[in-house]
């Protein structure tokens, strides 16, 4: 896109107007830096203007510099020199800010002038969840409009501040309500006549706030450890009571501290994932119009995904068996809407509506008339059988019937209706209310239309759709059932469920797979061992005996007050059985116990993880492998600077992964075999980057 489309100048009286038009959201791209300093050099040089408004157009102001520009040469200017000229310049800038002005975006409006903003306009620092600091003086500058403080909050947290706090901490002079043209037009007319007070940023000293320095130093290393940006984030702020060009310096040290790293390139990854699952093949396909949803089950899933419908404000019918459970699962929303009140997420008047728009029955016939229904009843195949079978002959003609299993097939589920076309998977992960991964599991009829309207109940219910085909666990669970042997197999040789926790929680995952097992309940595990047990394979390895020892304790974790762990309270505290337990089954097994290292423990994982994670791209199950990737990020607790398992695969390398299944191998040649996929990438030089861009 050439300047003159991107940035356009006008003059109105004394005033010059500049509109930065850059869909989708006017990312600072090359094209828009070029075009905005030559638009300012252009007013300063023709002399005509005493004030300049500054808007954008479209539905936000700058959204920040443009992410898919970085890992290519950069072009002048760069942004922190182009805010300083902006700064410079002899007539002084009003930035009129809508939307969001983010990143790059606040920069440019806190080198300008002055700065109105919309009611409904939000500011903030988000390069923390890119892995990045602001790099364009926006730690310097934020730290001298709104002191030290505000400027590590926004920095460190990435949070979007709405405009009165913008206002009350001095971001943002005035907030006016009108089109963004309007505002800047009437705020540059205010600057000419006196009534807009004007400030260069980088004339106002900041205030030294060593005490706020320090608790951000202590919170970053208590709930970012290990992570580098937020310590070079705090480098900066710190940074902003020097002469403002040694802290845009230091600003610009800490920045390059931390572009192109490993953890930037896995955040940005994910940034684009997100988004990236959502190019379907059926993308083009128009949605079936979903106005009301059916929910069978109020237990734990359907009472979570009934929240989240409600939340989305879509009426649900909720229907359960008995009028006890129907009681305690319009409970269970009311409850799940009161804590969405209580986090800030929704207002009381807007729960009052949800709640209005819930219909309980014990009679499936009132889904007559419902655009959707989701099943999420008890993981029994004949009992969704049944369920589909009465649902087709209820449903209107062109209703969608889901099913929220987590690892049934679908298509035998589509078997028991006439409408298999009008059938598909759509799995959540609880608290369904919460977790933003969504499942979209398509049979072998379900029409394109029908995968269409998943993705965009998923979009409707702020979440994330990832297309899955059919297999035992679909996406996630397959993997998580592969990988989950390792640990076991860990356990049975000589390591402690503790040290595997502790060490993939020193990799980053939020909870090691003993702590999740406890809190998810060890008897979902050992079901779902013993409904496998029939199908195992006789030359794999057994890696659940320690595991069924708790079940049958009836030691199934929290739930019980003890599994690997014991819980008593807040408490978490060690299993004084557990090893009697570990010795007992190693010694059964005839196992004599080595020690792990905490790298060896988490390759090994990871290794699974991955080699998992291949074949399910290999079978067609995910459609690339950033697919893999966000379902890991999004429902599995994935380290999110890690940028999900085949990311984090292209950081070790085809090779290396092979070699180090071929070791192990040697220990397990059933368990531990190459992907066909990985081993192709080692022989031709491939990663999985490359295979999300179609190479
Ligand atoms: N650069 C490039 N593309 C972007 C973009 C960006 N900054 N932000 C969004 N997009 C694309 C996005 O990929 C999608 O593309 C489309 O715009 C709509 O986005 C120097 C270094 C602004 C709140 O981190 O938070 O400034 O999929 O679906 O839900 O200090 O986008 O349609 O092809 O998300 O309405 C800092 C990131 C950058 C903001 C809008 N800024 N963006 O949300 O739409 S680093 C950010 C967002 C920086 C400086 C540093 C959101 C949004 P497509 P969307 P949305």
């Amino acid at each position: 896109m050439s300047d003159k489309q991107v940035v356009s100048v006008e003059y109105v009286g004394e005033v010059a107007l500049i509109c930065i038009d850059n869909p989708p959201v006017n990312a600072g791209s090359a094209a828009m830096r070029q075009g905005l300093q030559k638009a300012v050099q252009e007013v300063n040089a023709a002399g005509k203007a005493k004030a300049i408004g500054l808007y954008c157009a479209g539905r936000t102001f700058v959204a920040g510099a443009d992410i898919s520009e970085f890992g290519k040469p950069p072009q002048p200017p760069f942004m922190p020199d182009l805010y300083n000229e902006v700064e410079a310049s002899g007539v002084p800038l009003v930035a009129a800010i809508h939307g969001t002005a983010l990143g790059g975006g606040l920069e440019l409006a806190v080198s300008c002038h002055a700065r109105v903003a919309l009611p409904s306009a939000r500011v903030g620092l988000p390069e923390i969840h890119l892995g990045l600091l602001p790099g364009a003086g926006g730690t310097q500058r934020v730290s001298r409009l709104a002191g030290i403080p505000v400027a590590l909050d926004l920095s460190l947290s990435g949070r979007q501040m709405p405009a009165k706090e913008a206002l009350a901490a001095g971001i943002v002079d005035r907030i006016e309500d009108g089109e963004p043209r309007e505002i800047a037009l009437a705020a540059a007319q205010e600057v000419v006549a006196g009534t807009l007070a004007t400030r260069v940023t980088r004339d106002i000293e900041t205030t030294a706030d060593d005490a706020a320095i320090e608790a951000a130093k202590a919170m970053v290393a208590k709930k970012a450890r290990g992570l580098n940006a937020p310590v070079q984030a705090i480098k900066a702020v710190a940074a902003s009571t020097l002469p403002f060009d040694e802290g845009l310096a230091a600003e610009r040290a800490a920045f390059m501290a931390c572009m192109g790293t490993d953890e930037s390139r896995g955040m940005i990854h994910a940034f684009f994932g997100e988004r990236a699952v959502a190019n379907i093949p059926e993308k083009k396909e128009t949605p079936r119009d979903v106005q009301s949803l059916g929910v069978i089950g109020g237990g734990t899933m359907g009472s979570g995904i009934s929240t989240s419908a409600l939340m989305a404000g879509l009426p649900v019918t909720l229907i359960e068996v008995s009028l006890e459970g129907l009681d305690r699962g319009v409970a269970t929303i009311t409850a799940n809407l009161d804590g969405a009140v209580k986090r800030g997420k929704m207002s009381e008047a807007k729960r009052d509506a949800a709640l209005a728009m819930l219909t309980p029955s014990t009679e499936m016939e009132a889904l007559a008339e419902v655009d959707l229904v989701i099943e999420a009843v008890f993981e029994k195949m004949e009992i969704k059988k049944e369920i589909f079978g009465k649902l087709d002959t209820i449903c209107k003609e062109g209703a969608i019937l889901a099913s929220n299993t987590s690892y049934l097939d679908i298509n035998e589920i589509a078997a028991m209706t006439n409408r298999p076309q009008d059938v598909l998977g759509l799995h959540f992960f609880s608290p369904a209310h919460i977790m933003r991964l969504l499942e979209v599991v398509v049979g072998e009829k379900t029409e394109p239309a029908v995968v269409a309207t998943g993705f965009a109940l998923a979009k409707r219910m702020r979440k994330v759709g990832v297309r899955a085909g059919v297999c035992d666990g679909f996406i996630g669970n397959r993997i998580l059932g592969h990988y989950l042997k390792t640990a076991s197999y860990l356990v049975l040789d000589g390591a402690h469920p503790d040290q595997v926790d502790k060490a993939l929680e020193d990799f980053g995952f939020a909870m090691g797979p003993h702590r999740v097992g406890d809190l998810a309940g060890l008897d979902i595990g050992y079901m779902t061992r013993k409904r496998l047990e029939s199908t195992r394979p006789a030359e794999e390895r057994y890696g659940g005996a320690i595991a069924d020892k708790l079940s049958e304790n009836g030691w199934n974790g929290r739930k019980t007050g003890k599994g690997y762990y014991v819980y008593e309270g807040r408490e978490t505290l060690e299993n004084p059985d557990l090893n009697g337990i570990i010795d007992a089954v190693r010694a059964e097994a005839g196992i004599t116990p080595k020690t792990f290292t905490d790298e060896e423990i988490v390759d090994r994982y990871m290794t699974a993880m991955i080699s998992e994670g291949a074949r399910v791209v290999e079978d067609g199950i995910a459609l690339r492998p950033v697919d893999v990737d966000v379902v890991f990020l999004m429902g599995y607790g994935f380290p999110r600077h890690r940028g999900g398992p085949l990311h984090y695969a292209d950081t070790i390398g085809a090779k290396a992964l092979v070699e180090r299944i071929e070791t192990y191998a040697k220990e397990d040649a059933h368990y531990w075999q190459v992907p066909a996929l990985l081993r192709k990438m080692a022989d031709e030089g491939g990663n999985f980057d490359k295979l999300n861009k179609g190479k």
